[in-house]
């Protein structure tokens, strides 16, 4: 890799499609990593020697248990380095969520153990109640099914439910805590590599590591951390050197599922959902996934390598259990996975440095291991509402008369759109909240003409500050040394991105905190500058904060610069970009008082990241392949916590055909979060631009999305109380279902009961959709009815062009707004269309939730929920609502909110007159003979038969069309239809 150059930055700025391709050479595989060679190393060792044993042992003498039970402590030593000592803690929360740390203990230096703290929401609530009982070999804890032991010889962690193994931690004897050391100077290099062990060691070493064939001549030692000091004290990669002053500090530890076959999460990689195998036989990749957030230009469509953000969270699967496990480690991490039989799952980890910080889900389900992860680090924020509208979005709108004529583009066509984004070159030579005044000279009066409309802006904020004393930002953030520092912990880092010589704020620095917030202030302040040529219709976009870094390793910062606290960038690397979107997000809230919902999308993320705002899954390709693994991504993402996630609608690169194009804007209105977006080089591709059919064809797909933002809104209010992602994969919805757990191209949406299954193909006319039950399943548009079975059936659907295969499985009722407007705030008065969907036994329910989608006032209580139900007897089928406020209420599920509610609160009365217009009933037995609200007339009403076909209720349902019965959205009510 060359250093930075324009030509560097022009070869960026012209790519095109032709020629794409990742730039492999630019990121390091796993044997260019010093710490991932070595763990990989070992477990090769490990795998060709019998007996393998760990060399790690808990100290039985220093076993402790807290008075209350709830915390377990002991030694554990390594018996190739009796002098260095390591403790173990162990909690179970209230939850039955085990936390299972390990750490050096005194000594020569302290690892990271910060990472938790970014990632959790609070300090978990322990147990009180849990049984421990010591045996010779081993210590157990009980607690309702459920058991954790600890081994002592070697040290191994199960995880045990109903007395079976879920989770076992060290069982294949990986467990490497690399302890820290100094550099011996004066030896030989064969001396370092296999230094002799400390007297009285080698003996016990010996028999504990290669009990069976061991060979005499080789040093335990040698032969657990290799032959050679292989990349210990300083490592180079390409044209840099990592000076590695702290020296090797790697951690490695293997996690076994001896009960789950299927994996999925570690997000974010593009590959399928179910994880594939990346060691043991024929591995689908050699590599282990990565997770080192990096800028991966032109990124390939399968691959375990890196992206932008890392979640080291996984869920092992099996048709009767699922389990997590979270490991709360900021820096670089390789995972390798392999399965011993189809019915379980081994994982490697492999970090370079940190502490053990695990913590492991005992689910039994996918929804337990949401609320248990959610418990952990929250749950995804309720986003604004209208941020689920659709977003243009390209690279660059050029002034602000192209703004403007956009919008006035979009109005013509009476397209819906709710926000025009502005990418970097908005901003003064990439000096970010400073406008480019030729081209933007009335950014206020900009904002205001777009906000007129009810929509907003988001303008793209990135966390290099070009070093210029006529940039405030940067000024201000040296002034305060709030700047990440170079490897000596002195000077100021110093890097090349879009602004040119650029510097990077050091969010892990609480004294950044408050003046970051304050940039964003629409108002003059006192104490420094703010960004008065602002509005609170703006809202923000946070890129290249993994960080991207044209002229550093791998594209990012050196890892051996320095941050708050003395700690290397190594450590910390992987939770920096959360820390952006983090404060950006709390900047955005608090420029209004009272605080305002904000937006903020974010390309890089972690752990925690739910907490702030949305992310989009980068710079995608305009292939087919890139569609597709979109799609998986985006579900990956969903289930460690990133539900709202998109994928750029249309192919970041590339000039998609409108076959293409159309396709993607099906993948996007079925993505939580909804955006087109364009790299500078493309041509111009906003819908109105398409020629008819075309045109037509997307703008019914923007105003499909319009009428079912109830559906999106509902959904995203429950994530935001249970942690059940937006986007359900099958294996989610149906987790006793083992067809169905490698199915990742299709998915419901939240518990709407509505299914889609995305054409990501070129040429398609038809696609199979897999139905996991014996239950009836609609199509949305032309109520053509399937049967599935109860041991899932594949049915054949039409998808040409214009039809995407959405799906309202039998049992639910969905709201929608069936008026999109110009955008979405414009609807919050529309009427509601209920679609109840009965299911083969002739029942029915839905949720619908509602606020005023900008503010907290939901916190408050100020909200609508409402569930609607269907139910048939004797010939007889009512359809029935209430308040569901009202009811859990008393449950008080998500606290403060449910509390505090009031059917008649403020919120409610602002929709007190919104009506349901129309009910439609599909599947009914045949022509009702009368159909009235409870104790009212006749209403007026409708019904298309049914045609029968294929036996079993299949062909096309029976449709009742309810109109206008004068029912309230906010009231209890009844309907009562008379077969
Ligand atoms: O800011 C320019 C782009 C942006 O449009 C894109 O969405 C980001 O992912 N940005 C990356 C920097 C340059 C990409 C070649």
């Amino acid at each position: 890799m060359q250093p930075w150059t324009l030509v560097g930055v022009l070869s960026l700025l012209l790519a095109v499609p032709d020629a794409l391709a990742v730039k492999s050479h630019d990121f390091k595989t796993c044997s260019q990593a010093g710490f991932c060679r070595r763990g990989r190393a070992l477990s090769a060792r490990a795998a060709e020697t019998k007996a393998w044993k760990s060399p790690y042992s808990v100290d039985v003498s220093s076993i402790a248990i807290t008075p209350d039970k709830a915390v377990f402590t002991a030694g554990v030593h390594s018996s190739l380095y009796p002098d260095i000592h390591f403790g173990l803690e162990l909690r179970v929360h209230e939850d039955g969520v085990v936390r299972v740390r390990l750490d050096e203990v005194n000594g020569l230096r302290k690892r990271y153990d910060e990472a938790a703290s970014w990632a959790l929401i609070a300090e978990p609530k322990i147990s009180q109640d849990i049984t421990w009982t010591a045996g010779k070999k081993d210590i157990r804890a009980k607690y309702g099914n459920n058991e954790v032991v600890v081994a002592f010889e070697p040290l191994t962690v199960s995880l045990l439910r109903g007395g079976k193994p879920q989770v076992v931690l060290n069982g294949r004897g990986l467990l490497h805590m690399e302890h820290f050391r100094n550099k011996k100077v004066e030896e030989t290099k064969t001396e370092e590599a296999a230094p002799a062990p400390e007297e009285g060691a080698e003996d016990a070493a010996e028999q504990v590591v290669l009990q069976a064939e061991a060979e005499p001549e080789v040093n335990p030692r040698a032969w657990f951390e290799g032959e050679t000091e292989d990349d210990w004290w300083e490592e180079r990669f390409s044209t840099w050197t990592d000076s590695k002053p702290k020296g090797p500090e790697s951690l490695s530890i293997d996690i076994s599922f001896p009960s789950h076959g299927t994996i999925y999460g570690i997000p974010q990689h593009a590959t399928r959902l179910a994880l594939p195998t990346t060691a043991g036989d024929s591995p689908t990749f050699t590599d282990p996934y990565r997770l080192y957030n990096a800028d991966v230009f032109e990124y390939l469509a399968s691959s375990p390598m890196s992206l932008y953000g890392s979640i080291p969270v996984l869920h092992a699967h099996s048709a009767d259990s699922t389990v997590g496990i979270f490991h709360a480690v900021g820096s670089e991490t390789w995972i390798d996975v392999s399965h011993a039989s189809d019915k379980s799952t081994e994982t490697h980890w492999i970090s370079e440095s940190g502490i053990l910080d695990l913590f492991l889900m005992p689910g039994p389900t996918p929804a337990d291991i949401f609320a248990q992860y959610s418990r952990l680090t929250g749950t995804p924020v309720l986003p604004p509402h209208w941020s689920l509208g659709y977003h243009q979005c390209r690279w660059n709108y050029i002034s602000s008369e192209d703004i403007r004529t956009v919008q006035k583009r979009f109005d013509e066509e009476d397209m819906p759109v709710d926000v025009f984004w502005l990418d970097i070159e908005y901003a003064d030579e990439h000096k970010y909240f400073m406008w480019d005044e030729k081209n933007f000279p009335d950014p206020v009066e900009m904002t205001n003409d777009v906000a007129a409309n009810g929509r907003k802006m988001v303008v793209i904020v990135d966390p290099h500050l070009k070093r210029t004393s006529n940039y405030p930002a940067f000024q201000e953030a040296s002034d305060r040394k709030v700047l990440v520092k170079q490897p000596n912990g002195e000077g100021e880092y110093e890097g090349w991105c879009w602004s040119g010589s650029s510097s990077w704020i050091d969010f892990f620095d609480p004294n950044s905190w408050d003046w970051w917030k304050g940039l964003f202030k629409t108002t003059a302040l006192k104490s420094g500058w703010s960004w008065t040529s602002s509005t609170t219709d703006i809202h923000i976009w946070n890129d290249m904060n993994e960080p991207s870094v044209f002229n550093g390793p791998e594209i990012s910062m050196p890892r051996d610069n320095i941050h708050y606290g003395g700690w290397e960038h190594r450590d910390v690397h992987n939770i920096n970009g959360m820390l952006f979107s983090n404060l950006s997000s709390k900047a955005v809230q608090e420029r209004t008082d009272p605080p305002q919902r904000p937006f903020v999308l974010t390309r890089s993320f972690f752990a925690g990241s739910q907490r702030f705002g949305a992310m989009w899954t980068g710079d995608n390709l305009g292939t087919w392949e890139h569609m597709a693994v979109g799609v998986q991504m985006v579900l990956a993402n969903g289930i460690a916590g990133m539900s709202f996630a998109g994928s750029d609608v249309g192919g970041f690169f590339g000039n998609p055909e409108p076959e293409m194009l159309i396709r993607w804007y099906q993948v996007g209105i079925f993505n939580p979060f909804l955006r087109a977006h364009a790299h500078i080089d493309t041509k111009r591709r906003e819908p109105f631009l398409l020629e008819q059919p075309y045109k037509g064809i997307v703008k019914d797909l923007l105003r499909l999305r319009y009428t079912m933002l109830p559906v999106w809104y509902t959904a995203f209010r429950e994530t935001s109380v249970t942690g059940v992602p937006v986007l359900r994969p099958h294996y989610v919805v149906f987790p006793k279902d083992p067809k169905g757990f490698a199915v990742d191209d299709q998915y419901f949406i939240g518990a709407s009961g509505i299914l889609v299954k995305p054409i990501t193909t070129k040429g398609a006319t038809e696609t199979t959709v897999y139905l996991a039950e014996d239950e009836v399943y609609y199509d949305y548009f032309s109520h053509h009815v399937y049967r599935g079975a109860a041991k899932g059936k594949e049915i054949s659907v039409k998808a040409e062009l214009h039809q995407v295969p959405v799906f309202v499985r039998g049992g639910s009722i969905v709201p929608t707004r069936e008026r999109p407007r110009r955008s979405s705030p414009l609807m919050k008065l529309d009427p509601f269309t209920l679609r109840v969907a009965l299911s083969k036994a002739g029942s029915a329910r839905g949720e619908l939730y509602l606020d005023d989608g900008v503010t907290y006032s939901h916190e408050k209580g100020q909200f609508v929920w409402r569930e609607f139900t269907a139910q048939t007897a004797k010939k007889t089928v009512r359809i029935t609502t209430k308040d569901l406020g009202a009811e859990k209420k008393e449950e008080a599920v998500d606290g403060v909110a449910l509390a505090s509610y009031n059917p008649t609160n403020v919120y409610a009365e602002t929709i007190k007159d919104v009506r349901v217009e129309k009910i439609v009933v599909e599947g009914l037995s045949g022509k009702p003979a009368s159909v009235k609200v409870e104790g009212g007339k006749e209403l007026v009403w409708e019904y298309a038969p049914g045609i029968a076909a294929g036996g079993k209720g299949e062909g096309v349902a029976g449709v009742l069309t309810i109109k206008d019965p004068k029912v309230l959205v906010v009231k209890d009510w009844t309907i009562v239809i008379q077969l």
